[in-house]
């Protein structure tokens, strides 16, 4: 079903959720000008993934690997978060509890106001030594050395502070992360094409829980079928008049 109507049996679960969960991908940003990764136009329809973003690549040549990152650093700090970003920092104040997982690195639901965002893979605001793990502001790295990753005083090479393809994520978050998933009552998908792992598996954590889960995508993903609804707009459309708790439901 891919419509804006919200059926009253989920108006009614949302209603009475406790426990929201959000789950975003990079189509959350795509109004605020930023590329997805797949899909029509995306990042990855002009380069591979294996060849920018894994620890082999970097290896190989880190300096393609941190122009291609210094651009991106660049088109995300001139973005602007967008209706989406801000609707979903107006959730935080709809449920006694609500998480807001992202797999985006482009802080822009920081920016929009949300708090103790669970950022799945990492962030491209901060650089870390690729062997000692010294931290630094990504963009102060780029201002030093815009050409190829600046070098720390430990002879490592900086890097930015993302989950590359092949790379664990960091498993505080991702355990926070599966646990708010497995025990929420209301889950939304959104802007995410739901097919990088173990991310997507939240989706089933939360089906397996028994949570409402709705998707809101203008395409069809994997986990389509399975949704109990399919919001089939644009983020920016869609949060924005996603079913709320209302004041009488209490
Ligand atoms: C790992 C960060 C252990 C940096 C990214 C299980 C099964 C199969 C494969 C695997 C598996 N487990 C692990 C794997 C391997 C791999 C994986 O998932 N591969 C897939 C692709 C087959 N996973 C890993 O390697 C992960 N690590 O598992 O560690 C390990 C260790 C050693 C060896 C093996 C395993 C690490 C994955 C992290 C990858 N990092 N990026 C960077 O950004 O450069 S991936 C990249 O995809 C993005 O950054 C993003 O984080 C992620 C997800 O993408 P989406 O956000 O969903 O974006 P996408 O473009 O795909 O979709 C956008 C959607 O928006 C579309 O559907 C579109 O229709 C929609 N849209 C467009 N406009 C709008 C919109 N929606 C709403 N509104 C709009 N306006
Ligand atoms: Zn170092």
């Amino acid at each position: 079903m891919e419509t804006l109507e919200i059926p009253e049996p989920i108006r009614e679960r949302c209603r009475s959720a406790r426990r929201a969960v959000v789950f975003s991908g990079a189509g959350v940003s795509r109004e605020s000008g930023l590329d997805t990764f797949r899909g029509a136009g995306g990042l990855w329809e002009r380069m591979r993934p294996e060849e920018l973003a894994t620890p082999e690549a970097f290896r190989a040549d880190p300096g393609k690997v941190w122009r291609w990152y210094a651009w991106r650093w660049k088109t995300a700090a001139g973005a602007q978060p967008n209706p989406a970003h801000y609707a979903l920092v107006r959730w935080e104040t709809l449920f006694p509890a609500f998480h807001l997982i992202t797999q985006n690195v482009d802080g822009l639901h920081a920016r929009a106001g949300s708090r103790g965002v669970l950022e799945l893979h990492g962030t491209l605001l901060t650089a870390r030594c690729h062997r000692c793990g010294r931290q630094r502001d990504m963009g102060e790295a780029i201002a030093a050395s815009p050409e190829k990753p600046p070098a720390c005083d430990c002879g490592g090479l900086f890097r930015p502070a993302v989950v590359w393809f092949g790379e664990n994520l960091d498993p505080e978050v991702l355990s926070q992360a599966q646990e708010e998933a497995a025990r929420c009552d209301l889950f939304l998908s959104v802007g995410t094409s739901s097919t990088v792992y173990p991310a997507a598996g939240l989706i089933e954590l939360a089906q397996r829980a028994g949570a409402c889960v709705i998707e809101v995508n203008p395409e069809p993903t994997p986990f389509s079928r399975r949704m109990d609804l399919c919001l089939g707009a644009p983020a920016g459309v869609a949060v924005p008049f996603s079913p709320r708790r209302s004041r009488a439901a209490g």
